[in-house]
């Protein structure tokens, strides 16, 4: 049963655990020991950053970053690994200070769409067609520093230019309200998808829910994926969790509401995701009091979470449910669901 869902995170969900206060707590682990961690864990899908793969790639000619991304994919053959997506890491980079994409100044977004243009050779050559965008910056700490309506355009016109740029490939927009930016553009989904069919091929562009951006948001995460599974447009999620509204957590999955995670496993087991071959990712971080000897137990620990879930969905007494929503006594569907969770 466990067999049919597929597992991917990314290298930065091992981490050195610093946070806006203080300093890493932990030694760095190596990019090769990483992958070698993989499967041990239950993984076989690799979450890439551009950078992850190949490291100051803005540094390199065109011949030398493919040269490097195929070492890259050399190394993932060899653990039995496969790249799920790459994502360009604009945020990182001092141009993207105040946007990449909808960064005021032609030049930065010039050079944003070229870097993304790079991203979209190395998924190439790491054998992957989709390419994540997180848009990190692309919103504003203050409404007026920006023109939105021009913002909005320049996403089209950066989205239309990476389409052009391989017919093949597949743009997954991972949307969140806000962190780094007081308010970003593409807070939810449902702005995801309307400003795919602003560009030249809407059918390849869509979404990657993470759990606690919806959750910023103000919004049900399970909700969220059935908007975008009903379009057809749920091409990857960042399950995790986060313990109300303050900054973005990365809980481990299940961690903070258990009966929201079961609702988001029973839309997917609902819309059959399993079966479309895409990844359950999971974006989640250890905490920072976590010993280096076992911080890597907040991804076995969420993806062990999410299959018990599996069996919870699967086992749940759907004709008692049914008898009940008909009598519309939902007090005692309430009761059931509970007790379902709780084991009884
Ligand atoms: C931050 C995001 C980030 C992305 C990752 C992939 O809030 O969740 O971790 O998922 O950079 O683009
Ligand atoms: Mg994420």
């Amino acid at each position: 049963m466990s067999a049919e869902y597929r597992f991917s995170f990314g290298p930065w969900n091992l981490h050195e655990g610093a946070d806006p206060f203080g300093p890493t707590v932990r030694p760095t682990v190596a990019f090769a020991e990483k992958l070698r961690m993989y499967k041990q864990l239950g993984f076989e899908g690799v979450q890439f950053h551009d950078d992850d793969a190949v490291p100051d790639l803005e540094t390199l000619s065109a011949a030398e970053v493919a040269k490097k991304a195929a070492a890259v994919k050399k190394m993932l053959d060899a653990e039995g690994l496969v790249a799920e997506f790459v994502a360009p890491r604009l945020w990182e980079h001092p141009n993207g200070i105040d946007g990449a994409y909808t960064a005021n100044d032609p030049a930065v977004r010039r050079w944003a769409i070229d870097r993304s243009k790079r991203a979209i050779d190395i998924a190439n050559a790491l054998d992957t067609r989709l390419i994540v965008l997180w848009l990190a910056r692309e919103g504003t700490y203050i409404r007026e520093s920006k023109n939105a309506l021009d913002s909005h355009r320049y996403l089209v016109d950066a989205l239309n230019e990476m389409l052009r740029h391989d017919p093949r490939s597949q743009i997954a927009i991972e949307s969140k309200p806000n962190e780094p930016m007081d308010h970003a553009y593409i807070p939810t989904v449902g702005h995801a998808l309307a400003i795919a069919h602003q560009t030249v091929d809407p059918d390849r562009v869509g979404g990657l829910i993470e759990t606690a951006h919806a959750m910023l948001a103000g919004l049900d995460p399970s909700d969220e994926m059935a908007f975008a599974l009903s379009a057809g447009k749920l091409w990857s999620v960042h399950l995790n969790d986060q313990n109300g509204l303050k900054f973005d957590q990365d809980k481990s999955f299940g961690a903070a509401n258990l009966r929201g995670a079961f609702n988001q496993v029973r839309i997917l087991e609902l819309a059959k995701y399993a079966e479309t071959g895409r990844f359950i990712g999971l974006d989640v971080k250890a905490m920072r009091t976590q010993k280096a000897d076992v911080a890597h137990k907040h991804l076995a620990n969420s993806r062990q979470v999410f299959l018990t879930l599996v069996d919870k969905v699967r086992r749940f007494p759907n004709d008692q449910a049914a008898r009940l929503i008909a009598d519309r006594d939902y007090e005692a569907l309430e009761l059931l669901v509970l007790e379902h969770l709780m084991g009884n």
